[in-house]
């Protein structure tokens, strides 16, 4: 039996996915997985993006790592893109929103500029994780948050929170 659902947290980079993987993970005793940590604490890399001076995903060994820890349940992956994962692996996805001229800020005091800054910009207004999410998984367990204020974000955790609750009685998980 898993230990707890699996639940992925995706959008685009600065939406808040980190701050609210964290204080679920806290509250709830669930495992917050960032994949971005992973794959840099372990160089799960496949090259060099000159363009976006950044390290390239080595997807596939990311899965191989991800592969144990999804079957023992109870794990929050985090990560800005979604549709390189096995649809099997979640048991509920959800995407992050921010508006543009919110995240533009919380990016810009990121240091991000340039060209990694607009192309950020315009992943969001575009719905472009928003859409891979709908594309890679059942509709049914993809629910879009807003995530522009922190009343927003005490919403959001109390909402995920609720919901692994209903899950753990639902499964009959103790834990
Ligand atoms: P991500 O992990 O999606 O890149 P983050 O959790 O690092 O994003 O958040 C980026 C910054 O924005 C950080 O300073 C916290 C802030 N932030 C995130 N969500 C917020 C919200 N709903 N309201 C206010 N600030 C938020």
């Amino acid at each position: 039996m898993k230990a707890g659902p699996n639940i992925l947290i995706t959008g685009t980079p600065g939406v808040g996915k980190s701050t609210l993987s964290q204080q679920i993970a806290e509250r709830s005793g669930l495992e917050w997985v960032s994949v971005s940590d992973l794959a840099r604490d372990n160089l799960f890399y496949d090259g060099f993006d000159e363009e976006r001076q950044c390290p390239i995903l080595d997807e596939d060994k990311v899965l191989d790592e991800l592969e144990d820890m999804i079957a023992e349940g109870g794990k929050i992956v985090d990560y800005h893109g979604c549709d390189f994962f096995p649809e099997r692996f979640f048991d509920i996805v959800f995407v992050l929103t921010t508006n543009n001229t919110i995240l533009y800020d919380r990016l810009a005091a990121r240091g991000y500029q340039g060209t990694k800054l607009t192309e950020n910009i315009e992943c969001e207004i575009m719905n472009v994780i928003r859409d891979e999410a709908m594309d890679s998984y059942n509709n049914d367990i993809v629910h879009v948050l807003p995530s522009n204020s922190p009343e927003d974000m005490e919403s959001n955790i109390e909402r995920i929170i609720l919901w692994i609750e209903a899950w753990k009685r639902d499964n009959g998980s103790s834990s």
